[in-house]
């Protein structure tokens, strides 16, 4: 039988089959991936094959598809094995709170940075705007500016008073979207705001630490009855970047991107180099700072792979 993970919890795997059952399924022997050194050999998002016992209690998965894409995340900060968050994504979803919690631009563009990399389309949705004051009202639209002149679609959302949500159905309609953020952001939240039934549990925001509390601890992939599926994931600190050499990164910051060819130097930093056509954009304003910024943070990141000729 063929079907789609929708639940792994490491030795576990929900599978949903072609009809909408779904088993519950173990890996069939010792089963090798070739192409990623990964913590998971099998994610949400895997297209498998399994066969059923007779009794029909547990499926073994004994084949699993080529994966379109996926999305990792470093497994611990020391380590250089990453996580496969999850698979064959066609729309990465960031939602971002300006406050309880505070989501950095610096998350944000190491996120659209990693998207880019997998050419995976992006979109941002800002949640709890209900409890944002006038001054992050003010901010929210900067950075909807922002983002949208970059060209990600950006959208505005209160889970709690169902703002924004029709929007947000038309985002992720037809897609299999994948929801990241912080804990506590409202991931979801949003998904129980627009799919009914599912009753996601939900956390709650710590007041002393003004943070969530990692209610969502396995990603999981559920079905949209208006078309299409959403992957609730567990809330992530930080996104470790894998594999990405310096001078690969301001190739994905689309601002930037067309710049490129423009740069007197062919391995211009972008630091300080004279004729840099995107220094030149910055001091003209067309470049937005906190971009820039963040991406001198990424140059400095200690999981980017250094190449000597570079520096
Ligand atoms: N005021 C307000 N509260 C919200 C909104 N969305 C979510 N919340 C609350 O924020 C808290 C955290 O929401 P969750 O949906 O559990 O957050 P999450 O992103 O799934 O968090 P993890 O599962 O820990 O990653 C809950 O108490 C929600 O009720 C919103 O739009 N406005
Ligand atoms: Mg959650
Ligand atoms: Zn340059």
């Amino acid at each position: 039988m063929k079907g789609i993970v929708t639940k792994s919890t490491g030795s576990w795997y929900t599978v949903m089959a072609e009809d909408g059952t779904r088993y519950e399924c173990k890996l069939k022997g010792n089963f090798k991936i070739k192409e990623i050194s990964s913590t998971n050999p099998v994610s949400v998002g895997d297209h498998v094959q399994f066969e059923l016992p007779g009794d029909k209690s547990i499926g073994m998965i004994n084949v699993i598809e080529d994966r379109n894409n996926y999305i990792v995340r470093k497994s611990t900060k020391l380590s250089k094995r990453q996580h496969i968050i999850a698979c064959n994504i066609d729309q990465a979803v960031i939602i971002v709170t300006l406050a309880l919690p505070r989501t950095s631009t610096g998350f944000i563009d190491r996120f659209l940075m990693t998207t880019e990399e997998y050419h995976i389309p992006a979109a941002i949705v800002f949640n709890k705007v209900d409890l944002y004051t006038d001054d992050f009202l003010e901010y929210l639209e900067e950075m909807k500016t922002l983002y949208e002149g970059i060209g990600y679609k950006c959208l505005v959302t209160s889970a709690t008073m169902r703002d924004g949500l029709d929007e947000f159905k038309e985002l992720l309609k037809g897609k299999t979207n994948l929801l990241v953020g912080h804990s506590g952001v409202g991931k979801s939240a949003l998904i129980n705001a627009i799919q009914p039934g599912l009753n996601i549990k939900l956390g709650e925001i710590s007041r002393y630490h003004l943070k969530g509390q990692h209610t969502t601890t396995f990603a999981e992939m559920h079905p949209l009855s208006f078309g299409g599926f959403i992957i609730d994931t567990p809330g992530i600190k930080e996104l470790g970047m894998i594999h990405v050499k310096p001078q690969e990164i301001a190739g994905y910051f689309p601002e930037m991107r067309a710049l490129l060819p423009k740069c007197k130097f062919y391995n211009c930093t972008h630091i300080h180099e004279p004729g840099c056509a995107v220094i030149e954009a910055l001091e003209k304003g067309e470049i937005n700072q906190s971009r820039y910024q963040n991406y001198l943070g990424m140059l400095n990141d200690e999981g980017i792979e250094k190449s000597k000729d570079w520096d």
